[in-house]
């Protein structure tokens, strides 16, 4: 990994993509917690009388969907205070991944943004497709309330690093991202509330969406993009399960602007609290 390539990439682009960072054994280690995490839904339901079979046979691509197949309103659409794994630690505190979000951002106090989720996009469900936003959206929409550290602290000064990491071959068909290139340097959008997500306003995207690029990648890859940069998630058209994970890194000095605080991933100041070890990530909670 070139360092000054990915700084060039994200300042011009808005976004840049790492192929194939991640490690056989980070990729297995998160897959393992997701699997152990399948089964426990499978049983779940069984417990419920809600379902036949456990589905125990299918691949980890399908399993899911088949376990809610007809019954999607009880779907889990997002994993998040359930990812505090230890399997999840070598992808939220992987060196590579911190080594160029810390060239990205300038400083060596960064902290795992309270905001990682991982993603089961279900086959045709208008609940998964995530519309057009800028990240920073939300958080200007100020729906997650506020720390009490600063007060002045605007969405556009936030040091902020996106990262989006597919857990299986992204397409077009199975609901890729899509970004539009440069858009990190244009403002904030107006964003509107839809029924499940919020969306740029159609008069702010009218005149971008037509350089719209597919982000199509592969697990071991990883997207670095900006939190102003325009993107959405497509909708998947297959018959298969789209796992991805998504997670942020800030500069540790700055605000959340929300209620939690998330976790220090590199400090040189108070290198005590870093979250050192999967034990003890798992020994942590969602805050
Ligand atoms: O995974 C998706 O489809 C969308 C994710 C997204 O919009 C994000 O990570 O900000």
């Amino acid at each position: 990994m070139n360092l000054d390539v990915v700084e060039q990439q994200f300042e011009e682009q808005g976004y840049t993509i790492l192929s194939g960072l991640l490690s056989q054994r980070v990729l297995n280690g998160v897959r393992a917690e997701l699997e152990r995490w399948v089964e426990a839904q499978a049983l779940l339901l069984q417990g419920d009388n809600s379902l036949g079979e456990g589905f125990a046979d299918e691949p980890f691509e399908r399993r899911l969907a088949c376990l809610f197949a007809g019954n999607m309103a009880r779907a889990p659409k997002s994993l998040r205070p359930e990812l505090h794994w230890e399997g999840m630690y070598g992808l939220f505190f992987c060196p590579a991944v911190l080594d160029a979000v810390e060239r990205l951002l300038g400083v060596a106090e960064i902290r795992l943004y309270p905001n990682y989720t991982v993603r089961p996009k279900f086959p045709d469900d208008p609940a998964t497709e995530v519309l057009w936003h800028q990240d920073a959206g939300y958080t200007a929409s100020g729906q997650h309330g506020r720390d009490d550290g600063s007060p002045n602290d605007t969405v556009e000064a936030l040091r902020m690093v996106n990262v989006w990491a597919p857990l299986v071959p992204a397409r077009r068909a199975n609901g890729c991202m899509q970004f539009v290139p440069g858009t990190h340097r244009v403002g904030l959008a107006t964003h509107e509330r839809r029924e499940h997500y919020l969306e740029i306003s159609a008069a702010e995207i009218a005149t971008r969406e037509a350089d719209a690029i597919d982000i199509e990648c592969d697990p071991g890859d990883v997207i670095l993009f900006s939190n102003m940069l325009y993107h959405r998630g497509l909708p998947n058209g297959t018959d298969e399960v789209r796992w991805s994970c998504d997670w942020r890194y800030q500069d540790a000095g700055q605000s959340t602007m929300r209620s939690e605080r998330g976790h220090i991933a590199r400090s040189q100041l108070a290198p005590e609290m870093v979250v050192s070890s999967a034990l003890q990530w798992a020994s942590l909670s969602f805050q």
